[in-house]
């Protein structure tokens, strides 16, 4: 029998979404690194392959490899030495976010990395986990929170961005894009939007950016990202969730205008960067599980559980659209 991934229903009446009691899962004080928190993670006959988003001790976001048999415990491995197709080193200054998504059985890590001044969309391929082969950059700079759409849809593939400038983006809105090889990439169009004062959903009033791979549910593509609201001590970012259409994610059919979940407890209110969820991993399964690895405050990976129909009825009674 196949073993599942890691999951636990330990939810509140009320609850549409829960923590893991035993959060953050890294401890700091037995790794190598600053920091280890916005990271992705594939779960693949009972074993967890991981790209860490690790901060060195010299400040600088790196991946790294990792891999666990129980989805709490991890080996961390070497930094990910990133090649081009020709096998020569694929040379950037930092990289980080990265989102694992498998594709028609192909395997591909998406990431942010700068190899031109500034942070874009790259897409590296991998058969083990452990080598990857990076595509010719699809995407002109600045861009970030790059996630494939886990099935082509009429022949194409579809990338979830975020247009964004040099810094720390001060607005930004899901755009989708399209291509037949993953690397020239057009047809772009405006997918979602952040706050619009109709619907009063200050949570997301900053900026909005796609998290882990869509969901395929009956009601559509489950989407799972992270909006920023502004407030006199930074910005706050929370977890919302939206669905898109099926046949056309380029349609979005519904929208919660409230967060899903917003910084609550201390390891995701207080670290390096306070008040910061940033969702990059949602393992999902056919019974409608779901479990969430998020960065917790720029600092630590933590764990959250939840299952499509709640989230597809938290949007449902929430919706925005
Ligand atoms: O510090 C919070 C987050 O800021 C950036 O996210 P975004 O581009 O969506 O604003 C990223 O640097 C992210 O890694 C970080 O967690």
């Amino acid at each position: 029998m196949n073993k599942s991934f890691f999951w636990k229903k330990e939810k509140n009446q009320d609850e549409y979404i829960w923590r893991y009691e035993k959060n953050p899962i890294i401890d700091l004080s037995k790794v190598d690194y600053w920091h280890v928190f916005n990271s992705a993670i594939v779960f693949e006959n009972g074993i967890y392959h991981c790209l860490f988003r690790v901060e060195t001790k010299d400040g600088c976001p790196r991946l790294v490899l990792g891999k666990s048999l129980d989805g709490l415990n991890f080996e961390f491995g070497e930094p990910v030495e990133f090649r081009n197709s020709d096998g020569s080193l694929f040379e950037y200054s930092y990289a980080y976010d990265p989102r694992l998504v498998k594709v028609e059985g192909r395997i591909f890590a998406i990431f942010c990395a700068d190899t031109f001044g500034g942070p874009s969309i790259y897409i590296a391929e991998t058969k083990d986990y452990v080598n990857y082969t990076v595509l010719p950059c699809g995407f002109l700079p600045y861009n970030r929170n790059g996630v494939l759409i886990p099935e082509k849809i009429n022949g194409k593939y579809f990338m979830l961005n975020r247009p964004c400038s040099l810094g720390h983006t001060e607005s930004g809105e899901i755009f989708i894009s399209e291509s037949e090889d993953l690397i020239h990439w057009g047809n772009h169009k405006l997918l979602m939007k952040k706050f619009e004062e109709k619907y009063k959903n200050f949570w997301e009033r900053i900026k909005i950016g796609a998290g882990p791979a869509p969901i395929k549910t009956k009601e559509g593509w489950l989407l799972i990202y992270h909006g920023v609201q502004g407030t006199c001590n930074g910005w706050t970012y929370s977890i919302g969730v939206a669905l898109l259409d099926l046949k056309d994610p380029t349609k979005l059919i519904a929208k919660g205008s409230r967060y899903l979940m917003t910084p609550e407890t201390i390891y995701e209110k207080t670290g390096f960067c306070a008040n910061v969820l940033f969702p990059c991993t949602a393992l999902s399964d056919d019974e409608g599980h779901i479990t969430i690895y998020y960065g917790a405050a720029d600092t630590v990976v933590a764990l959250a559980f939840t299952q499509v129909d709640e989230l597809v009825d938290y949007i449902k009674k929430n919706n925005c659209v």
